[in-house]
């Protein structure tokens, strides 16, 4: 199987994949600490993290009972983010939005993973995981040997830095194939992701309050409460890459790598989000309809945040 996955390797890059890891290890290391923030209610307003559901992050056998391994991949999204890096717009958006082509990367990498599953495991069970299962991500990908995690929590890849997105194939047998060691944490003394979050949701190393991250506020939360303090110093309307954009490993990453736009979608949300001054787009926003919002932007992930949800973030800052 690993000589089948080597072979295609141009298949991968093609797919965005910069790396991938085979495991057999389905508890996760530090699922403590996930019931430790719940209980300090970092989840701020995301509800679905502290359900009965919860639990089930605690094996993945209580996800998939016959799970006898995964195979973790690692999606970058890094020649997009050096790209808007250059063009230092003053809107700001996470890369990831536009990184795929401009389509929402739980479509990418579910693609990219079924047609994986197609070629080389069409004969077996398999689940594909992206995002929104009850598994800890970071934690599988950091215990299959892909990175380790920072103190602003990101799974950091040694070579590829953050900017990569997890998905996984999970199977109910196991492969004949090698684990990676884990990878040792690089953080060392550095500090510089506590001291980047403008608003200050890196409460202590590897511990983010949801309620105070700007990520979470543009994201999930699709009503008008109140921004978090110091949202408005940094123009992000959708996501947030601040506590990624001064960490070393990924400065050090931009450098091996090209900058590069793809994608009609990328350029659409770029022309209509990053190039207008934000008055223009939030009347933009105003004179359409919720039904046109969805059309216009189908299949990206600024579809879910949905015209209300987008209206509010640019409010927020213009007000
Ligand atoms: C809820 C959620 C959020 C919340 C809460 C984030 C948080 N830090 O907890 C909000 C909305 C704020 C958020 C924001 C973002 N998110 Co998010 N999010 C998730 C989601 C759905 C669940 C995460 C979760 O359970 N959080 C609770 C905490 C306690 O768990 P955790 O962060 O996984 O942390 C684990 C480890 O850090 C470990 N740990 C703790 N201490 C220590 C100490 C050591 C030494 C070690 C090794 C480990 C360790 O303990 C935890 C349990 O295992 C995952 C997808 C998934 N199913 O896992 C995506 C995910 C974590 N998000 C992702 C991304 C990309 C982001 C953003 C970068 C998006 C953006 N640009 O705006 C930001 C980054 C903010 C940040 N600094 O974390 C990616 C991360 C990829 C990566 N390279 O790490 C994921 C994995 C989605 C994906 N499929 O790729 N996110
Ligand atoms: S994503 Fe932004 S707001 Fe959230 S922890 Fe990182 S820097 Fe802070
Ligand atoms: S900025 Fe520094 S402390 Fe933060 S994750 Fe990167 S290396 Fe670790």
């Amino acid at each position: 199987m690993l000589k089948i996955i080597e072979l295609n390797h141009q298949k991968l890059k093609s797919q965005q994949i910069v790396d991938f890891a085979y495991t057999e290890n389905l508890i996760p290391k530090y699922y403590e600490f996930y019931e430790q923030w719940l209980a300090r209610k970092l989840n701020g307003s995301i509800q679905y993290l502290d359900t009965p559901q919860a639990a089930k992050r605690q094996s993945i056998r209580n996800l998939f009972a016959e799970c006898k391994s995964a195979l973790v991949f690692l999606f970058s999204h890094l020649e997009m983010k050096k790209y808007l890096d250059e063009q230092a717009y003053k809107n700001k958006m996470a890369a990831f939005v536009l990184g795929y082509d401009g389509i929402d990367y739980h479509h990418h990498i579910r693609k990219s993973l079924n047609a994986i599953i197609k070629d080389h495991f069409f004969y077996t069970k398999t689940v594909v995981c992206v995002d929104t299962m009850p598994l800890l991500e970071r934690d599988l990908a950091y215990q299959a040997g892909l990175g380790f995690i920072g103190k602003n929590s990101m799974l950091i890849h040694p070579i590829y830095g953050s900017q990569v997105m997890i998905g996984t194939i999970l199977l109910d047998h196991k492969l004949d194939l090698s684990q990676k060691m884990v990878v040792s944490s690089g953080c060392g003394d550095c500090q510089n992701c506590l001291q980047a979050c403008p608003t200050n949701a890196i409460l202590s190393p590897f511990t983010v309050d949801a309620a105070k991250c700007i990520s979470a506020f543009t994201i999930e939360q699709m009503k008008r409460l109140d921004p978090p303090q110091g949202f408005k110093s940094q123009n992000y309307i959708f996501g947030c890459d601040a506590c990624q954009n001064v960490c070393p490993f990924n400065i050090e990453a931009q450098k091996k790598v090209k900058a590069n736009q793809s994608g009609e979608k990328a350029a659409f949300i770029e022309d209509y989000f990053l190039k207008n001054e934000l008055p223009s787009i939030e009347t933009r926003l105003n004179q359409l309809s919720n039904h046109a919002y969805k059309k216009q932007f189908k299949d990206s992930v600024l579809e879910r945040t949905g015209r209300v949800g987008m209206l509010k973030n640019i409010e927020h800052l213009t007000d």
